[in-house]
């Protein structure tokens, strides 16, 4: 087999529980975003986008919507003869049916796939972030250090540093300490969950917590790595960056996008997001409606009104409905003299007439705590609201 100089694995086998209904059929990484695409086309478009051709994409909870998405990768022009993307469920090795027990378990088990391209370095992601990111540029950035492994990293507001592994570096960006969600972090460099490893020490440390239960990159492979003397480096990513593992990150995130000048621009020409397209019909836009800072998906029918908002494919919003700060997902319906306030609704769902859902306030698009952890609504995909209720 050809050999490559970079290969990716895509981990998106997480539960992805704290998106709530969003995760109930649907892996986090095929969640809808931004009107038009899914969570995964972000690490998939920056693959390409940074000269990767060859991604390994584990998947493991409610893969079906993600395998049919990624399809043979035609969208990231990752069909390819030799490498492109290939789905890594768990069940097609032979004779081993293990589930993936951790996110280095996952990697372990996929070691054959890895071997086949005998690549120098491998670059682990996670399938739930929203970013660009030339993964060329870090890269480059380990080999100058003549690094072991180099951890993507950004600072974060040192009250959310729990939340992320964190790490100490000395004076030259190497890595001293490295803590997974420490619950008092001395640090507020958080580590972005993007790790390229030299495919030596890879292979050895999966090798030596072959049997560490639930094995993790975080909690186990890098404290193994920092305690073997590994030459570890924090690789500073300063761009846009947001994990959306949570409601409220995954509606900021959404609504980010509407803003005048968006921090994370998704309509830049030289580094584009490739998805899936659907041949759907051109939207339409009725006479009494109002449209306000949103995103409008292709084929949306919009006889309402629409504030702040993103509105994916196929959606239609009947006449005298009211959207405010909301998340609609494609093929969804609002119907008449609904109003729906700071909520997100997914995918093929119903909504009667004259329903009132979220906190009902006219709240701009502040990104406090305090509104999007309690004022959320959420309505799972394929529901049907009744006429007249509210929520
Ligand atoms: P977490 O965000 O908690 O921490 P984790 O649950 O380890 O991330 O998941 C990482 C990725 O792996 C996700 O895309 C998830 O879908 C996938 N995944 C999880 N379990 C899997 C499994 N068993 N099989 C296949 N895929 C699986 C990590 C790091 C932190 C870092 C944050 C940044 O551990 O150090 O700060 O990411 O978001
Ligand atoms: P969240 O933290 O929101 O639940 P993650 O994607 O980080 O989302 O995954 C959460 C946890 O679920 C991970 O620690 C992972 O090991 C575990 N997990 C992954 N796949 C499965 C599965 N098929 N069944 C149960 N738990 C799983």
């Amino acid at each position: 087999m050809i050999k490559k100089e970079m290969i990716a694995m895509l981990l998106a086998g997480g539960q992805g529980s704290r998106l709530g209904v969003l995760t109930e059929k649907v892996a986090k990484p095929a969640v809808a975003f931004g009107g038009k695409y899914r969570i995964i086309d972000f690490p998939l478009s920056n693959c390409i986008n940074s000269g990767i051709d060859t991604v390994g994409v584990l998947t493991q909870y409610q893969p079906l919507r993600l395998n049919t998405h990624i399809g043979i990768g035609i969208p990231w022009d990752l069909d390819r003869n030799v490498g492109g993307v290939t789905v890594l469920p768990p069940y097609e090795k032979n004779g081993n049916s293990d589930w993936y027990t951790g996110t280095a378990n996952a990697i372990f088990q996929n070691m054959a796939y890895m071997e086949t391209y005998n690549p120098e370095y491998v670059l682990i992601l996670s399938g739930d972030h929203i970013y660009k990111m030339d993964y060329e540029v870090m890269l480059d950035y380990h080999k100058a250090n003549k690094a072991d492994v180099t951890i993507a990293c950004m600072p974060v507001p040192i009250e959310e540093a729990s939340r992320f592994g964190v790490m100490i570096t000395d004076g030259a960006g190497r890595i001293t300490e490295f803590e997974e969600k420490p619950e008092h972090p001395r640090s507020n460099l958080a580590s972005m969950g993007i790790y390229i490893f030299s495919w030596k020490t890879l292979k050895e440390s999966l090798m030596a917590l072959k049997d560490q239960p639930n094995c993790d990159f975080g909690k186990h492979i890098l404290p193994y790595c920092r305690d073997n003397g590994k030459r570890l480096f924090a690789y500073e990513f300063n761009g846009y960056w947001k994990d959306v593992g949570t409601l409220g990150s995954y509606w900021e995130a959404n609504m980010e996008l509407i803003d005048i000048i968006p921090e994370f621009n998704l309509y830049e020409e030289f580094w584009k997001i490739y998805t899936k397209g659907d041949i759907i019909r051109p939207q339409y836009i009725s006479g009494e409606s109002v449209i306000e800072r949103s995103i409008i998906g292709e084929g949306a029918e919009i006889y309402g009104e629409v504030h702040n908002s993103v509105i994916g494919a196929d959606v239609t919003i009947e006449k005298g409905a009211v959207v405010r700060d909301s998340i609609i997902m494609k093929h969804s319906r609002i119907g008449a003299g609904s109003q729906i306030d700071k909520s997100i609704i997914a995918e093929s769902v119903e909504v009667g007439e004259n329903v009132v859902t979220g906190v009902g306030e006219e709240a701009p698009n502040v990104l406090k705590p305090a509104v999007y952890g309690f004022g959320l609504v959420t309505i799972a995909e394929n529901s049907v609201i009744p006429s007249g209720v509210k929520i």
